[in-house]
């Protein structure tokens, strides 16, 4: 089996972003699962087209897409993708659409294909603070698992998908919560193998 992790370039004025830290700190492997990687640029524009060319070249099993939810405190596995796009900041185009869908079209939101429950369970019993999410907002990251899971749902080489927020990195000087490099790198070990081979979605 094989999973493509991706993670996101910093935005907002800020020099780095946990995602792409934890992304880019990833071992080769997760159990019985390879894993190869992918940054994605922050911006409406360039992200999608950058994760459907890690995908045709990657051919995975699994896509987990990773980001930066700047206020939460735990890992927060994402349930639910939705048309929007509305971004109170600009991307990284100084883009910043309101009230936009993402597909024209296209259904009003998509369910994560990942076994989201189980990976909860499976980082709370790591001692990870751990949390299904209702909602991963309408900026970037949002857009970016609505088109994985637009992408998902019409695509013969089946693959399960997911998208996972993590808090920010403690160095980042802000008086916002945040978790260690180790334990995000580590959370997303977890996720994967929550849902590779033998698990359930
Ligand atoms: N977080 C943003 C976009 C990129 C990132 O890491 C978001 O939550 O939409």
């Amino acid at each position: 089996m094989k999973a493509l992790v991706t993670g996101f370039e910093p935005f907002g004025g800020d020099r780095i972003n946990a995602s792409l830290e934890a992304v880019r700190r990833l071992p080769d492997n997760a159990g019985a699962i390879e894993i190869v990687t992918a940054a994605l640029p922050t911006s409406y524009a360039r992200s999608l087209p950058a994760l459907e060319a890690a995908i045709a070249l990657a051919r995975p099993d699994i896509v987990l897409c990773v980001g930066q939810a700047g206020e939460r405190a735990a890992l927060c596995l994402e349930r639910v993708a939705v048309n929007v796009q509305d971004a109170e900041i600009p991307d990284n185009d100084g883009l910043r659409p309101v009230d936009a869908p993402i597909v024209a079209g296209g259904p009003a939101a998509y369910l994560a294909t990942l076994p989201v429950r189980a990976a909860v369970a499976a980082l709370r019993a790591e001692e990870l603070p751990a949390q299904l999410s209702m909602s991963a907002g309408t900026f970037v990251c949002n857009h970016v698992f609505y088109g994985l899971m637009h992408a998902a749902a019409g695509r013969r080489h089946a693959f399960r998908a997911g998208f996972l927020h993590v808090p920010r990195l403690p160095q980042t000087g802000r008086d916002a919560p945040s978790m260690a490099l180790d334990d995000i790198v580590k959370g997303i070990a977890i996720v994967l193998e929550a849902a590779g081979p033998g698990t359930v979605a």
